[in-house]
Formats: structure tokens, sequence, C-alpha cells
């Protein structure tokens, strides 16, 4: 039998707040667990300011720090600083923020953090809309999606743009390290988070972590959905290590895209002609990342 490689240990005790199949608080504690008790993190709201309770309670035994919603990057930054300015430097400094914290309205504290180098790890945990505050459309809503914002009716007004990449983004400004993980995949995640740990400088690591409120699909689907969004190459999972690309799920036989969008309410309404759509701009993006993991194959 195969030897488990998850650790053992618990830095996420019971008792969360989050609402039953939330991916959220899986999340968190996969990154604990790799991460260990050295480790600070500073949530801006979203949802996980929620779940871990309210002051003075808490279900994590590691130190949290709450910002407001747009400073996650500038909040590690400082935590960062000033515990290199006390000579401690074994303390992995966290980022953790939503979607919309982070591609949204946090993006420029956190594209300020990864330019100027700071060693600090940032993961985005993306539900795809502002969830905490009752599924608001952010700009890591998929096309098709209903929100409230991105309502249905007879107009038909669901999303209508694509979900922007903020892997690329992170790229783009050459950090040494950026990658996917999936709550539906535990040990990718955790080494992936373990790696991110070991490397100097920014790192960014983009979590997808289903929301079955927002998304309205049944609590106890929350990991097959998961599953889905890897096995249908909607959510493939890889790693840019220094600008070179590879893919740690090689998806060889991909399940047809609708099989993981009929699953879900928030895509319910969408007609033979977007579901078409939607497959074609999945399969571009794999071809694309296929071809970059090619490409940097060399690097
Ligand atoms: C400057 C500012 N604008 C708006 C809010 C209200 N607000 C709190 S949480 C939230 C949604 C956060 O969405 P996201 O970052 O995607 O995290 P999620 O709630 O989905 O976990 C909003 C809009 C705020 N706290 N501060
Ligand atoms: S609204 Fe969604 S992301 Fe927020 S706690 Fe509930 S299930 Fe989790």
């Amino acid at each position: 039998m195969a030897k488990p490689t998850i650790p053992t240990e618990e830095y996420m005790i019971s008792g969360h707040m989050a609402c039953l199949g939330c991916a959220a608080p899986l999340a968190m504690r996969y990154l604990l667990k790799a991460l260990g008790k050295r480790t600070v993190v500073s949530i801006p709201a979203c949802c996980w300011a929620v779940i871990p309770g309210v002051f003075p309670y808490t279900n994590l035994k590691v130190p949290l720090v709450y910002t407001a919603f747009e400073v996650t990057g500038a909040s590690i930054s400082g935590l960062r600083a000033a515990l290199d300015a006390r000579g401690i430097k074994d303390v992995n400094v966290v980022g953790f923020a939503g979607d919309g914290g982070t591609a949204d309205i946090g993006i420029q504290a956190l594209s300020g953090a990864v330019e100027r180098g700071e060693n600090v790890i940032y993961m985005c945990y993306d539900n795809e809309a502002y969830m905490n505050t009752g599924i608001q459309r952010s700009s890591l809503t998929p096309f098709g999606a209903w929100t409230t914002t991105t309502p249905v009716g007879k107009t038909k007004f669901w999303q209508k743009t694509q979900k922007k990449n903020m892997v690329e983004i992170m790229v783009a400004h050459r950090i040494p390290y950026a990658a996917t993980v999936s709550v539906a995949y535990p040990e990718d995640f955790i080494n992936k988070v373990k790696k991110a740990a070991s490397i100097e400088g920014p790192k960014y690591i983009h979590a997808f972590a289903p929301c079955p409120t927002g998304w309205r699909v049944p609590p106890e689907k929350t990991i097959e959905v998961a599953r889905l969004a890897t096995d249908t190459c909607i959510f493939p999972l890889y790693e840019v290590e220094y600008g070179k690309y590879k893919i740690t799920r090689k998806v060889v036989n991909k399940k047809p895209v609708a099989e993981y969008l009929k699953m879900q309410g928030r895509f319910s309404y969408l007609g033979e002609e977007e579901l078409k759509k939607i497959q074609e701009y999945v399969d571009k993006e794999w071809e694309l990342l296929l071809k970059k993991e090619e490409i940097t194959k060399e690097w």
C-alpha cells in the first residue's frame, strides 16, 4: 500500500463558521499542513474573515492578521520586513485572500509585493465570486455564470467575459514560483506549497475552492465538482518555476466541460451554443498550456 504523504498535524482545529461543504477551510487546512506552525497568515475581508470565528475565538493555531480588503500584498510585505528586522527568518509569511480581494481590489498591492521581490507566499482561494457579501461577480467569475450582479432573467445577462488568468499575470511579473492547486488533489496541493516555501522571493498559489452556496451545488459534491474542473481541463493543475511550465496532472482523456457545468445551478441556464463556446475556449487554453510546457522544457 502506498504510504500517505499528507502530514498528520493539524493547524486548523474544528469549529469553523463556513457553510456546509465549503472548500475554503480545506484550502487553509492543506496550506497550514504544508507550512507548519512557524507561519503567520494575513487575511483581508472575505469569507475567511468569518470562518475562523469571532475574536477572541479562532480555529487557527497560527497567528492571524486581519487587514482591509485591498492591502494583503502590503500587509505581508510589512510583516516580512518586521520579522526580518528582528532577525526572524524561519517564519512563513502568507497572504490568503479570495478572488475578489486578489484579482480586483487587491491586485495593485499584490503586484507591488511581487515586483519588489518580497519573500512571501500569496494564496488566492478562488470561489469565482464575491461570496461573503452575497455572490457578486468578480473578474474571476467564468463566462456563463449566474451571480447576483450577472442575473439571468429574460435578458440572459450572465457573466459575459472570460476569467482573468491570475497565474499568467504573476508569471508576467517574472515571479520565481506560481502554481495552481485544487482542494480535490491534496497531495499535489501540499507538495506545491512546500516547494513554494523552499524558494526565496515571492510565490503565488491559485487554489480552486468551490462554494456550494454560490455555485448552487449540493454540499456533498464539493470535491466531485473540483475534481471534474481538473478532469475537464477547465482548471488545470500546473506550476511555473522561474518561467518553466510543468503540468502536474496530465489529463489524457478530457471529460466534456458540459459534465462539469451541468452539476451547477449557476450554469443551468446555458444552451448548447454557450456550452460549445465554453468547450472551444477550454480546449484552446489547454492546447496553449501544453505548448508553454513544451517551449519552456529546456529552461
Ligand atoms: C473596500 C471594501 N469594499 C467592500 C467591502 C465589502 N466586502 C467584504 S468581503 C467582500 C467580498 C469578498 O470577496 P472575495 O475576495 O472574492 O472573497 P469571498 O467572500 O468570496 O471569500 C466585500 C465586497 C470591504 N470590506 N471593503
Ligand atoms: S459563501 Fe461559499 S465560500 Fe463563503 S463560506 Fe459559504 S460556501 Fe464557503
